[in-house]
């Protein structure tokens, strides 16, 4: 079987790492994009990445260029391209620059490689996926936003601190928009099965709930100069793995719902299935009263970051 092709749309911090995983996985060969001035910097890294498999056991190719035409006969995208928060800023913040950017970018993705899967990563997240969306008019099976794997993965990660048992026994999800208004749904939060509304305390879960909602914005504070990206990159990594290898994972992603949840027309954090058609279903299940008007409030957040991008 030939190999896949995976291409970075921007190559900083994101997008480097990105490219490692998705050669250490072996999902298929890399290519890493990114701007003209940037072109030295991603033929840097690639050749930096090939010099690495000796070590490593591995055979995908990585190459890096700035040119569009490389990257015709791309199965999967995964779109960094764009600026990070500085400490201070909100992800909305980045709405002006970064929209231009997903133009451009969903414009030229459209004329290379029209039936790719494509993983938005860029911020302000839930309106970036949106972007690509309209301006690509790619069919929205092909279309996804990573968030809520970051979002779920970081609220796993405070209760296995919380509980010191093992993270990977830890499952939850966090829906909604990726932003302050994002919603984990505690109430179904559980370690190896054992619901951890019996294992930690009510008063406790709300702070690990709080610092969940911050943890970008904790990490960009430490960095004092850009935002987080080795859990971002692992993240996308596991729903681009889904795809190429057909797993059906269940991942909170950004998915286009068209009546799940009772939204309409957006990109929204919800539990999708992905597969070898890319996003093949959301799941829906009941929400508490609670965890309904959670989520309406942070539709009301994305619905006013995508009306920004007059789309
Ligand atoms: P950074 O290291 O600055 O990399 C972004 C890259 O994009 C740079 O190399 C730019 O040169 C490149 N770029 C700019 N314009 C274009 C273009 N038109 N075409 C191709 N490449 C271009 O940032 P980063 O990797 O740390 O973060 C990238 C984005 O991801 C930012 O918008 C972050 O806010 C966002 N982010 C999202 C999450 C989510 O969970 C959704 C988490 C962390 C970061």
């Amino acid at each position: 079987m030939a190999r896949k092709k995976i291409t970075m749309i921007g190559g900083g911090q994101i997008g480097g790492n990105l490219a490692l995983l998705a050669a250490q996985k072996e999902l298929g060969d890399v290519v890493i994009f990114d701007i003209p001035r940037a072109e030295g910097m991603v033929k840097g890294k690639a050749l930096d990445l090939m010099q690495l498999r000796p070590h490593d056991g591995h055979d995908s190719n990585i190459t890096g260029t700035s040119d569009w035409n490389d990257v015709k006969g791309t199965d999967v995208f995964i779109i960094t391209a764009g600026i990070p928060r500085k400490p201070g800023m909100d992800r909305e913040d980045l709405l002006g620059i970064n929209l231009g950017i997903m133009k451009d970018v969903a414009t030229n993705i459209k004329e290379q490689a029209p039936n790719a899967f494509v993983i938005v990563i860029s911020n302000p997240l839930d309106a970036m996926v949106y972007a690509f969306y309209k301006v690509s008019g790619f069919p929205k099976n092909q279309v996804v936003g990573m968030a809520g794997a970051l979002d779920s993965g970081r609220f796993r990660t405070f209760i296995a601190m919380e509980t010191g048992y093992s993270v990977q026994d830890v499952t939850c999800m966090v829906l909604g928009g990726h932003g302050d208004t994002m919603v984990p749904v505690t109430r179904l939060a559980t370690v190896g099965g054992v619901p951890v509304t019996d294992l930690i305390s009510a008063e406790r879960l709300k702070e690990i709930e709080d610092r969940t909602r911050v943890a970008g914005g904790e990490i960009v504070k430490l960095f004092g100069n850009g935002s987080a990206f080795y859990a971002p990159a692992q993240s996308a990594i596991e729903m681009a793995e889904s795809f190429i290898r057909d797993k059906k994972r269940v991942i909170p992603c950004a998915s286009l719902c068209e009546g799940e949840f009772d939204v309409n027309g957006y990109f929204i954090g919800v539990p999708t299935v992905i597969g070898a058609s890319g996003v093949e279903k959301v799941l829906e299940f009941s929400l508490t009263d609670e965890e309904k008007a959670g989520l309406n409030k942070t539709l009301d957040a994305v619905k006013k970051t995508v009306a920004e991008t007059e789309l």
